[in-house]
Order: C-alpha cells, then sequence, then structure tokens
C-alpha cells in the first residue's frame, strides 16, 4: 500500500495553486460552519440591516450557511489574500471550492463535518462533508506533503474545545491535538460557545500552543466577549506583530506547531454571557421535546436562539466569522511579507 499521498486524492484550486507558487497570502477556510453550523434558510429573523451593514453583498434571500461561506471568500479576497475553502467532496479532498461546489456543499443536507477521526471513512464512501478546524488543518499538511508548500492562516469562528464533564469523560476536541501538530496560525474568537473556556485555555498551554490575543489580554470567549476568569493570552497590537511572533516561533522554538490568534467579537456585538446561557437552556430543551438530534441538532439549537435574541446570536456569530476572516487576510499578508 502506497504510504505516500498523490494529487489522486486532492484536487487544488487553480487560483490556489497559483497564489502559492507565487508566495502570496492564502488563507485556509474550514466548512464545517456551512455544513454544519449555520442555519440553511434565508433570513427570518430581525436585524436585516445590521447584516446588510457588515456585508452590503450578502443575500438576504439566500441560504444563510451559503452566504457566510461566500461573505467569507469576499473578505479575504478585500484585503489582498486568496481564500482556500476546505472541503471533501466526491471521495476527495478539496482545497478552494469554485461556486458551483460551494453552492452544492451548503444544500447538501446529508453533508456532516468531518475531522481527522472520520475524514478517511468519508473519503472511502465519496460522501461530501464540510471540514472542521481538525480536518482543514490536516488539508495543509497534506498539500505540505505533496506540493511542497502549504498556507500558513486558517480563519474560523470559534474552535472546539474541552466539554464541561471532562473530569468524567474527556470530550476534548480533536482540533487541540492538530493545532498542536500544524504549524499554521489558527484565526478565531476563541471556542465555540457550548465548551468549557477556562478548561480549553488550559490545553492549549498543556499542547504547546502559544496564545495571542489581538488587542487582549483576556481570552476572547465567542459571542459573549472576554472571559476575564480563564488565565490570559499574549496581546498582540496588529497582525503584523503576530506575523513576528509566530515567524519566531517556527523559525527557533517549534518548526512544526501552530498558535493560535484569539480575536474578540466587536464589544458593539457582544451578548451578555447569561442571556446567551439562558436562551441556550431554552434551545437544548426545545431540541429534546421535538426529538431533535444528531447532525439536525447543531442548526436547530442555533436557529432557536436566534429566534429567542431577535436575530442578535446570529449577527454576533456572523460578525466574528467575517472580522476573523479579514484578520486572517491581513496576518497572511504580513506573513508573505516577512517570508520574502
Ligand atoms: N464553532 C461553533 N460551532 C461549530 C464549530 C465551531 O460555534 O460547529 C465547529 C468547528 O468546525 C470546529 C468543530 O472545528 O466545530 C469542532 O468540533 P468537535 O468538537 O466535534 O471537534
Ligand atoms: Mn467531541
Amino acid at each position: 500500500m502506497a504510504k505516500h499521498p498523490t494529487m489522486e486524492h486532492l484536487r487544488i484550486h487553480p487560483e490556489v495553486q497559483q497564489a502559492m507558487s507565487d508566495g502570496s497570502p492564502v488563507v485556509l477556510l474550514e466548512t464545517a460552519v456551512t455544513t454544519r453550523g449555520l442555519p440553511r434558510s434565508g433570513w427570518t429573523w430581525q436585524g436585516r440591516d445590521a447584516i446588510s451593514d457588515l456585508d452590503p453583498d450578502w443575500n438576504l434571500e439566500g441560504p444563510v450557511n451559503l452566504e457566510l461561506a461566500t461573505a467569507m471568500s469576499r473578505c479575504v479576497r478585500r484585503e489582498g489574500a486568496t481564500p482556500a475553502t476546505v472541503a471533501i467532496m466526491d471521495g476527495q479532498w478539496h482545497i478552494g471550492l469554485e461556486m458551483e461546489r460551494l453552492v452544492r456543499l451548503a444544500g447538501d443536507e446529508t453533508a456532516g463535518k468531518a475531522s481527522i477521526t472520520s475524514i478517511a471513512a468519508a473519503l472511502q464512501s465519496g460522501a461530501s462533508a464540510g471540514t472542521t478546524v481538525s480536518g482543514a488543518l490536516i488539508a495543509a499538511s497534506l498539500m505540505k506533503r505533496i506540493v511542497g508548500q502549504a498556507p500558513l492562516v486558517l480563519a474560523t469562528g470559534g474552535i472546539g474545545g474541552v466539554h464541561f464533564g471532562w473530569s468524567r469523560q474527556p470530550d476534548v476536541s480533536a482540533d487541540l491535538k492538530v493545532m498542536a501538530d500544524t504549524p499554521v496560525i489558527v484565526v478565531s474568537a476563541g471556542v465555540k460557545s457550548i465548551v468549557d473556556v477556562v478548561a480549553t485555555r488550559e490545553w492549549l498551554e498543556t499542547l504547546g500552543v502559544p496564545v495571542m490575543g489581538l488587542g487582549t489580554e483576556d481570552f476572547p470567549c465567542f459571542i459573549t466577549g472576554v472571559d476575564e476568569n480563564a488565565p490570559g493570552v499574549l496581546k498582540v497590537d496588529s497582525e503584523s506583530d503576530a506575523a513576528r511572533i509566530a515567524s519566531l516561533h517556527w523559525n527557533t522554538v517549534d518548526p512544526n506547531g501552530g498558535l493560535l490568534l484569539a480575536v474578540p467579537l466587536d464589544p458593539s456585538a457582544v451578548l451578555d454571557a447569561d442571556l446567551v446561557r439562558n436562551a441556550n437552556d431554552e434551545a437544548e430543551a426545545s431540541a429534546t421535546a421535538a426529538g431533535v438530534d444528531g447532525p439536525d441538532r447543531t442548526p436547530h439549537l442555533l436557529s432557536h436562539m436566534a429566534k429567542n435574541t431577535d436575530g442578535r446570536s446570529l449577527i454576533a456569530n456572523i460578525q466574528l466569522l467575517l472580522a476573523n476572516a479579514k484578520v486572517a487576510a491581513r496576518l497572511a499578508g504580513s506573513l508573505a511579507s516577512e517570508v520574502s
């Protein structure tokens, strides 16, 4: 059995290939957020103006998950970088998706989320799946092995983390291990909202992943701002400072490890933590009562929370995703000029 991967397993979009060989900035984008993280309906909540303000090209009648994926790509391009959206489709890895494929992925209700432990099976079955942060990072490693170069930055909303109840059952996202093993800077607004933020921050320390905070010493916590109870982060004032630290880390500390650049949500969009907790509990109860389980549960919870917060939880989620795409593109630009 061949131990070396070949292009047979991988489709790199020509635009991504060109940007890589030119040494111009490229940003990896995960797609679990598209297949499992956002509603597939058009905008049915309040706050239509807020969404148009965030991105004037957002089609409010279009599916939220598809609009978000295209809006993130637009943010990356506006900052002069090339988006490399990662997904598993038709038995292959795809790095960089043309519009037709993105539309198909976003509309495919059978498309799940694939991470390090489930990608090989998804490839074997020919199923489509969005890649989590761990999945999209593996794509970077695969690209390095096949073409010798890989993007250095990935944008997401929130990384996976350590779930509550970890002392009894250690449900810890593979995102953390793969981040520790992959020389890519992940840009996120901290961890996704349903995990134990303090435990996750500690775990990143144990794994040796430097955590930088853009303009903050506190660990960002998704749509609720920052968590002052979690151990702090290394404050950087700009994307170029973060790029310099990453270069020093890779050149003199650990050439194979990853870093996290955590970006707090703009204070104007931050939601009260108690409000979010209550809305979340209520959404969980409704999902359980309606018997919604498995892959349908997250989209159900998010829609329900959006309804209960007059759309504000969804607006905040979209705002942070777009902000992270922008920061990631600037960071990739700084790294490209560091290297050349
Ligand atoms: N943030 C969210 N919702 C999500 C995710 C992040 O608010 O669904 C996705 C990301 O793709 C992340 C993944 O990489 O969840 C982690 O999943 P798990 O805990 O199963 O490893
Ligand atoms: Mn898990």
